[in-house]
């Protein structure tokens, strides 16, 4: 903007310097900077492949147990933001390794996170007196402020993609945090208790919502892969998409959580997508089949579990040689709830 047709002169440089011990700064010295015509993040795309994350993570596990760690996380932090545990400019990623046996103490804070399940054979997380057993491609939520607690009572270790909005909560200087003194929180509910009430596409007559969040607290993977399969057989596929379903709070059929936004997508055996980009960096997550996320030009060939991170307004492409799914994650609620949210379909 107008940046670049102010410059400088020794005068201008000597009053900059002037004002600056006055807490002063001249707006037309760094409006270009700040009122880019377009978006330009530091974020940068890139893929972590599972393989590589999984082996540390073991090596972890023989360096520190989920107790002591309170959770043994490893990060996903953007190269292009180092330093800042953002995977995003506005939201965090990890993964997290549960051993047999093992217990991540209850803790609850203002940050919500959701539970992507990567590897698990058993584990388990409780939520507001509720546990819930994780299988793979289950889309679990921790609203903010609730106790959680996780578990692993089988024998193998246990693997899920953590995703925060860590970095929106901080740049709202908005965190608060506690732990809740003992390891588990007490369970008052049955298992399936959240599913009864709300995820049969009924909710308790007079039921008053009263969180932003979805009461759903597992969305399980198989009823959500069933809905893309049965949706498959018409072929109406997206040119960006290819068949993309967002996760949804029963309550009042917006997003499920928030601040972030979750969706599991389809893209059939073959299929190219057309050009696409949106003002929501997206963390999209490998789940079955293999396909190829082109970004800008950069080629990402994924597999499952392996996490791909597209940054805001950057141009990407989904190819896949075979039936192939991805769950994806971003700020879109945040953005479209504040009218930012923007998108653009085809080159150009
Ligand atoms: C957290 O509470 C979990 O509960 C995982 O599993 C990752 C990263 C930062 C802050 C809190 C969890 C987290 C976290």
């Amino acid at each position: 903007m107008a940046q670049a047709s102010v410059s400088n002169t020794a005068q201008r440089e000597a009053f900059y310097k002037a004002i600056e011990p006055e807490s002063m700064t001249a707006l037309w010295s760094v409006m270009g900077a700040i009122i880019t015509p377009e978006p330009k993040s530091e974020c940068v795309p890139f893929m972590w492949q599972y393989d590589r994350v999984r082996s540390r993570l073991l090596e972890a596990g023989d360096l520190i147990t989920a107790k002591e760690a309170e959770r043994r996380v490893l990060i996903l932090e953007n190269p292009g933001l180092k330093g800042t545990s953002k995977c995003t400019t506005s939201l965090y990623c990890g993964v997290q390794l549960v051993m047999p046996g093992e217990v991540a103490p209850a803790h609850r804070h203002t940050q919500s996170a959701l539970r992507f399940v990567l590897e698990a054979s058993g584990g388990h997380t409780a939520v507001g007196g509720e546990k819930t057993e994780m299988h793979y491609g289950d889309f679990v939520i921790t609203p903010n402020w609730e106790w959680h607690d996780h578990g692993n009572d089988s024998d193998e270790p246990v693997f899920w993609l953590d995703g925060l909005d860590i970095p929106l909560v901080q740049f709202l200087d908005a965190s608060f945090a506690e732990g809740f003194g003992e390891d588990q929180q007490p369970i008052s509910k049955q298992q399936g208790d959240s599913n009864a009430r709300y995820g049969a596409n009924m909710l308790p007559l007079g039921y008053e919502k009263a969180t932003p969040t979805s009461p759903i607290f597992n969305y399980p993977y198989d009823r959500s892969r069933e809905a893309l399969e049965q949706m498959k057989r018409q072929e109406e596929w997206d040119p960006c998409h290819g068949l993309k379903m967002r996760y949804v709070n029963p309550v009042d059929g917006g997003w499920a959580m928030p601040t972030i936004g979750t969706c599991l997508q389809l893209l059939p055996k073959s299929f190219t997508s057309q050009a696409y980009r949106s003002t929501d960096a997206t963390v999209f997550v490998g789940v079955e089949g293999k396909g190829r996320i082109i970004v800008d030009g950069e080629i990402f060939n994924w597999s499952p579990r392996d996490v791909v991170v597209v940054p805001s307004w950057r141009e990407v492409v989904h190819e896949a040689s075979e039936d192939a799914v991805l769950f994806s994650y971003s700020d879109r609620p945040v953005q479209e709830k504040c009218g930012l949210w923007r998108e653009r379909r085809g080159n150009n």
